[in-house]
């Protein structure tokens, strides 16, 4: 089965290899927890988009034992797991704990022992739970030195990688890292299974757009609270500070500057667009006309109304600032922002007609947000 690089994902209990798994592959497929050995064996889990599997494997406590008990385990598991007589490993991703600040003297021995199974395979060591940007230099430096001084047995890593997965809950720090992971590793695969600057483009676009979604969720729920308080338009003003978070946030994610002046008046254009313009209005309206929404209470209007307003909002901003990222808009004349903040509003909608076509008697705003934001999004939110 050559058609697919493996990957192989080793590190301790806990260190986040399934986490990574997930949000690599986009969806919840292997299980993640606390707890001692979650995965309990290993398990290959593919991704349309990419031309790597990643096999996720049993954490193990670093001792000689268990890592040769390991190496082991992992090549029967190969001949019978990948169905090949001759399987081969293309890339190891080395998960070390950017919270534990330390690289034992376990930890190389590991090394030492997977890179005498596996010669010639490259390795990436993925420093997963990194959740804050200021301890890359020095956790990167950790590693680094680490594998200098046995460079003689373990050899270097091809990369040393700080990525955040998954985003801490109500915190506010985002998930980085996996596209630059992916790019490390589709540019280090040999020629046989590489895949195009293209296909990693679009992955990168992909991952870009789940992390704005997430960002839009946080944010129409918010805005749902809110919207507890009656929105009529001007007051509409009252969500304004929280779409120009969502909105700059998004831009972040395109890696954008949101302090160049193009910018700045790109992100006004869309507040305006989705608050006081006529745009903003008319979907207001449509709102309105949605049947059965007289019927429902005012304080539970006016929550779907705020948070219609930012979900339309941020997903018009995601296209936005993907077109930005690609080099593909005008900045001189604005107008074409209308449009889509129209397009977007338009869905956002419908999306609600549904929702609430679909609720049976009373309409609970919960229940709604779930429905709406879950239509909304193939991206499975993390639990
Ligand atoms: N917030 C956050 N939590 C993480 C991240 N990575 C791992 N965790 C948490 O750390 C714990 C262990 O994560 P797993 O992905 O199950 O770790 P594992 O390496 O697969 O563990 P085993 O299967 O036992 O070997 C879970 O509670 C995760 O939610 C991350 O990027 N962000
Ligand atoms: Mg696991």
């Amino acid at each position: 089965m050559e058609d697919k690089a493996n990957i192989l994902i080793l590190g301790t209990s806990g260190a986040g290899k399934s986490t990574l798994i997930n949000t690599v592959i986009g969806k919840e497929v292997a299980k993640v927890g606390t707890g001692k050995h979650v995965t309990e064996k290993m398990e290959p889990y593919e991704s349309e988009e990419l031309n790597f599997r990643l096999i996720d494997s049993r954490g193990f406590e670093y001792n000689f034992f268990n890592t040769k008990k390991a190496v082991f385990d992992m090549k029967s598991w190969m001949k019978d797991g990948l169905k090949n007589d001759k399987p081969r490993i293309h890339m190891l991703w080395f998960c070390v704990d950017a919270t534990s600040k330390r690289f034992t003297k376990q930890t190389i021995q590991t090394m030492e022992a997977v890179k005498k199974e596996w010669k010639e395979v490259p390795i990436v060591v993925v420093l997963t739970k990194s959740f804050f940007l200021g301890e890359d230099e020095d956790n990167i430096k950790m590693v680094n030195e680490t594998f200098e001084k046995f460079a003689k047995k373990t050899g270097r890593p091809i990369a040393v990688m700080p990525v955040l997965a998954a985003a801490p809950k109500d915190e506010n720090i985002s998930s980085r890292g996996i596209e630059e992971l992916i790019e490390v590793t589709v540019a280090n695969l040999d020629n046989a299974v590489k895949i195009s600057e293209e296909a990693v483009k679009k992955y990168e676009l992909k991952c870009k757009g789940m992390k704005a979604q997430a960002l839009i969720i946080g944010a129409t729920t918010t805005a749902a609270v809110v919207g507890a308080i009656p929105i009529d338009f001007p007051d509409a003003i009252i969500l304004t500070p929280l779409e120009t978070t969502l909105i700059t946030g998004i831009s972040k994610i395109y890696k954008l500057d949101q302090n160049d002046d193009n910018m700045k008046q790109i992100i006004s254009h869309i507040v305006e667009a989705g608050t006081v313009s006529i745009v903003a209005k008319t979907a207001i309206n449509q709102l309105k006309l949605i049947p059965g929404i007289a019927n429902i209470a005012a304080d539970v209007l006016n929550a779907i109304v705020a948070g219609a307003i930012v979900l339309g909002i941020g997903e018009a901003s995601t296209i936005i600032m993907e077109k930005a990222y690609l080099g593909e808009i005008d900045a001189e004349n604005l107008d074409w922002i209308d449009k889509i903040v129209e397009g977007s509003m338009g869905k956002t909608v419908l999306k609600i007609t549904n929702a609430i076509a679909a609720q049976s008697g009373k309409i609970n705003i919960s229940d709604l947000l779930k429905a709406i934001l879950k239509n909304d999004s193939n991206v499975e939110k993390k639990a």
